[in-house]
């Protein structure tokens, strides 16, 4: 059995991986959205499953939430019942997407009208925020184009400008606004923020407290996005990872399954540039689970990430840059793929219970009766989305 160091115990010991809110609820394609037995009717059981997951593996303290998705009377109320749990309430993921208004654009929309209530919806997200002890404010936008000539690119950018920075300027000292960029979807010809670039060239224009969030699930096929990791690590402005896996598009898969090299590769660079266990590099989930249960589906995720990260600490780094100064590509190579073909579980495994964890958190799942509970308990839960 590899046997993992003192030293990546301990560094396993502090990573903690954000779960979506939306994850727990149904969700589906524009097919067919299948309900799954014992889904949340509300936040509160959204956050109780979240904590399910932590309870059993150590790794998710915190809870992101989406709003008005996960809009509550009182979130007092809802961050009690967090911390009685054992986690926390996290990012507040804006939504400026779901209403008619936004047809043309949100935060770009040239109709004052729109874009204005786009704007108040992200600073009354900042209100929940502050009432939630949030301190991201995590910003995607389907703002973008169909048609050639549709609409004028460069003002929609202007427009996103003076819009980011209105609500920039009503977060806290404490808080940070993440920008996310996706590639296509749900605009098929242009974007307003399509890649790493534009995110990082708006926020760059705010302030020290607007960063990136990249979506490993929001590139075109073939891009490496552990180069972009990287980039946006040395220029100080990754601010958060929302964590899925894909094989076509924005397939939101659980992380790890599609490709579990690329997300060695990108962990290794998030460990070279300084970013792991970092504050300022939040990870996060951002998957649904169409078909699997939940709960399960989102303990495999962190699972996945932990034992990926766990290769990623064994990269022989000393190795590595001997090779590398020799020029010796094979000799490199290889040792970048003895760490990833490493297996890790045994060790994780025996590490976990000694923690006073289950060995198999899956397996522990199956056989604590959460899910039966849950699934005589709740009658009627909830889409992703259209909830409570
Ligand atoms: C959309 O594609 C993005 O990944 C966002 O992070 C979005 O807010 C999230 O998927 C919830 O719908
Ligand atoms: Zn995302
Ligand atoms: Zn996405």
């Amino acid at each position: 059995m590899t046997a993992l160091s003192p030293e990546i115990l301990n560094t396993l010991e502090k990573q903690t991986i954000e779960l979506p809110s939306w994850a727990f609820g149904n969700s589906g394609t524009r097919f067919k959205v299948f309900t799954t037995p014992g889904t949340p009717r509300d936040p509160f059981e959204k956050v109780a499953d979240a904590a399910q997951v932590n309870a059993l593996t150590g790794l998710a303290p915190s809870v992101a939430l989406h709003i008005p998705w996960d809009l509550v009377d009182d979130f007092d109320a809802l961050r009690r019942h967090a911390e009685g749990l054992g986690v926390r309430l996290g990012t507040i993921n804006s939504n400026a997407f779901q209403d008619d208004d936004y047809k043309f654009g949100s935060l770009t929309s040239a109709d004052d009208t729109v874009r204005r209530k786009a704007i108040d919806h992200h600073l009354a997200c900042i209100d929940v925020m502050d009432a939630t002890g949030s301190r991201d404010l995590k910003i995607w936008l389907a703002d973008g184009t169909n048609y050639p000539g549709q609409d004028d690119m460069r003002a929609r950018q202007d427009r996103l400008h003076e819009s980011l920075t209105e609500i920039y300027a009503r977060l806290g000292d404490e808080q940070r606004l993440v920008l996310e960029y996706k590639f296509f979807e749900p605009a098929f010809y242009h974007t307003d923020v399509p890649d790493w670039g534009t995110s990082y060239a708006q926020v760059s224009a705010l302030g020290d407290k607007a960063m990136v969030c990249l979506d490993t699930g929001h590139h075109a096929p073939g891009t490496n996005i552990e180069f972009i990791v990287m980039q946006l690590l040395r220029l100080g402005k990754l601010g958060s990872f929302d964590f899925n896996s894909r094989f076509y598009a924005d397939d939101d898969l659980i992380v790890g399954a599609a490709d579990p090299f690329q997300l060695f590769r990108i962990l290794v660079e998030v460990i070279r540039g300084g970013g792991l266990n970092n504050p300022d590099v939040a990870f996060m989930l951002d998957q649904c689970h169409n078909i699997e249960k939940k709960i399960p589906g989102q303990i495999r995720s962190v699972l996945n990430v932990q034992e990926m990260t766990a290769r990623a600490l064994l990269l022989d780094g000393d190795a590595l840059a001997a090779a590398q100064k020799a020029n010796d590509v094979l000799a490199a190579n290889a040792v970048f793929m003895d760490a990833f073909q490493t297996d890790v579980r045994p060790a994780l495994a025996q590490w976990r219970e000694s923690r006073g964890l289950p060995a198999d958190p899956m397996a522990a799942y199956a056989a604590c009766g959460y899910q039966e509970k849950i699934e005589a308990e709740r009658v009627g839960g909830v889409q992703a989305g259209w909830g409570a």
